[in-house]
């Protein structure tokens, strides 16, 4: 029985849009599980982000996405190794707006950059619904 290959991704995940969901279904499309870090409240204030929508929705949204097999927390920058080691996790998967930032998981795991879906961002939404 082969192993089950594990992959992970991070973020807030704010004003869930298609987006977020390309992302979550080309990652799972590079394994057999996938497990989705969330940005706590609190951890997103340390970044300077407000967040429209409370951490425990954002993971409740995230966590019914039907490519989504597991969610945890993500509350500091650090966990990512710990995290990588703990979930004996194969591929470790961002948007390319983080390319090169975590190259340092290499040692670990493999490390897969995706392009972005181009003309939407929470930002953007966020910007649109002021007017
Ligand atoms: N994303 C994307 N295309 C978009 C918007 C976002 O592919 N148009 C991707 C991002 O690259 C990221 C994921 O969707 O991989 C989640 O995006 P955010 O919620 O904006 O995540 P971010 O604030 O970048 O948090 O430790 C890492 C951080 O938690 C990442």
């Amino acid at each position: 029985m082969e192993k089950k290959k594990t992959v992970i991704t991070y973020g807030t995940f704010d004003l869930f849009h298609i987006g977020h969901l390309n992302l979550l279904k080309r990652a799972k499309a590079l394994g057999d599980e996938l497990i989705v870090a969330v940005s706590s409240d609190e951890f997103n204030l340390g970044k300077g982000k407000v967040c429209q929508i409370k951490d425990v929705d954002r993971m409740a949204i995230v966590e019914a996405i039907r490519y989504v097999d597991k969610v945890i927390p993500e509350t500091c920058w650090e966990q990512k190794v710990e995290d990588v080691q703990k979930y004996n996790v194969d591929v470790f998967v961002m948007g390319d707006d983080w390319k090169g930032k975590f190259d340092f998981l290499k040692e670990y795991c493999e490390v897969v950059y995706l392009p972005r879906t181009e003309g939407i961002s929470t930002t953007q939404l966020k910007d649109e619904l002021k007017k």
